[in-house]
């Protein structure tokens, strides 16, 4: 038995879009072969730009900004749970440049996401452009595009709100001074873990009060959960301890390129978890 389910991609520019849909490939290898997930493409550019993006997330370095508009779809699956149910669902990611979602949206953009079941939205702190006032637009947009909804009812999607990059020095160093991170060990190693993510919103994004607020005027409250992920997780020391100051896995290049310190040992955090919500499952 299956359970399909579509789910859209929705953030500004930088927000970790595209470092994200590599970092869910890498993070399913990781944990093949125990409980989780897979993601495969739907065909095969789709599988053929999934396996070139993690390759390089892998060797470690991030994509340049997107410039085309990809239109990508995966089936996302998870193992098979005791009663033999498999849930599936499909991510129709279309990995555009994110200044499509400022101002107003092509119309393409409403048309897809109101067409979704469940939508991971990316806030972070590098998204200087994408704010509020784009983030009202955009949910106006979708209550438009919707067929037969009346404006003043809230949207039926369930909302992923995904504070990432919370790795980030700046944002870790704000994290810590609020109390909202405690170490656990996470796949072997030591990892910081945002305790309360709709506080690290409301602590770090710009405008993080009025977002949450927003969303939670324009959502059904029930439907919309926060996470904190990060595409590339911690630099850890040799003995998988992390050192909170000392742990970001950024590092710079000779010539000034961002490369990820940790190169093939990466470990994304929590980068299937709302997912997993997304899809009904129990979030680990
Ligand atoms: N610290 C940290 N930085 C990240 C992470 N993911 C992405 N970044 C940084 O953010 C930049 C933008 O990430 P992208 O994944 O390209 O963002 P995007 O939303 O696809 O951006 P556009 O394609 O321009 O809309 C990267 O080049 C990295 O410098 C992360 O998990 N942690
Ligand atoms: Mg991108």
């Amino acid at each position: 038995m299956s359970n399909e389910l579509s789910i859209g991609l929705w953030g500004g520019t930088a927000s970790g879009k595209t470092t994200y849909l590599a970092s869910l490939y890498i993070s399913a290898l990781l944990t093949m072969g125990k409980m989780g997930w897979s993601i495969t493409g739907e065909d095969y550019s789709s599988t053929s730009w999934l396996t070139d993006a993690a390759d390089e997330l892998y060797n470690g370095k991030f994509k340049a900004g997107t410039v085309a508009d990809n239109d990508l779809s995966f089936i996302l699956s998870s193992t098979e749970d005791k009663f033999g149910n498999i849930t599936k669902l499909s991510l129709k990611a279309k990995d555009l440049p994110g200044y499509k979602y400022q101002g107003q949206m092509p119309d393409e953009l409403p048309n897809y996401l109101t067409t979704c079941d469940g939508l991971l939205l990316f806030l972070s702190t590098n998204t200087a452009e994408w704010n509020w006032k784009s983030l009202h637009n955009n949910i106006d947009q979708i209550k438009h595009a919707a067929t037969g909804h009346d404006p003043a009812d809230a949207l039926p999607h369930k909302v992923a709100v995904c504070f990432m990059q919370y790795d980030e020095p700046y944002t870790l160093k704000r994290l810590i001074e609020k109390k909202l991170i405690k170490v656990k060990p996470y796949r072997g190693r030591d990892t910081p873990f945002v305790i309360n993510p709709r506080k690290s919103i409301l602590e770090c994004i710009d405008d993080g009060e009025i977002i949450v607020k927003l969303l939670e005027t324009k959502f059904k409250k029930n439907n919309l959960k926060y996470f904190t992920l990060s595409s590339i997780g911690f630099w850890n020391q040799s003995d998988g301890r992390v050192n909170l100051n000392d742990c970001s896995n950024i590092g710079l290049r000779g010539d000034g390129v961002k490369v990820i310190r940790s190169g093939k040992k990466i470990s994304p955090v929590h980068v299937w978890t709302p997912i997993a919500w997304l899809a009904g499952a129990p979030v680990k």
